[in-house]
């Protein structure tokens, strides 16, 4: 036999509210947006059905423009990357090689690109 449920709020949460600083006692990461790219499903850029380096790149306005006051971007601030080292596994985590780059993303030049345009 079933018993009634009690009525009422499971719990009271108070919202935190936007500001440009952490609120007291968070660190900046609690304030911050990030963002975790599968490089491999995120984007293509040559056409060969893997997403890429050269993808995150064409995309990093769709993630921030740079403009604070635009609403059309996703205002990341933070991107967090899947493995991109050479792997024999299709997600990348174990690694083969911690100083290359997965040749089906691209290079370690293209990657260094990602870090200038992404700042
Ligand atoms: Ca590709
Ligand atoms: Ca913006």
């Amino acid at each position: 036999m079933a018993t009634a449920a009690t009525s009422g709020p499971i719990a009271t949460l108070t919202p935190i509210p936007l500001s440009t600083e952490p609120p007291a006692g968070y660190s900046w990461w609690n304030q911050d947006v990030f963002y975790e790219i599968f490089v491999r499903s995120f984007f293509d850029s040559n056409g060969d059905g893997k997403g890429d380096l050269n993808g995150i790149i064409s995309k990093l306005d769709y993630l921030n423009d740079g403009n604070p006051e635009t609403t059309t971007d996703l205002s990341v601030k933070e991107i967090w990357l899947m493995p991109i080292f050479p792997s024999p596994s299709y997600h990348g985590y174990d690694v083969t090689d911690y100083q290359a780059i997965n040749s089906d993303y691209g290079t370690l030049d293209d990657f260094k690109r990602v870090l200038d345009e992404a700042h």
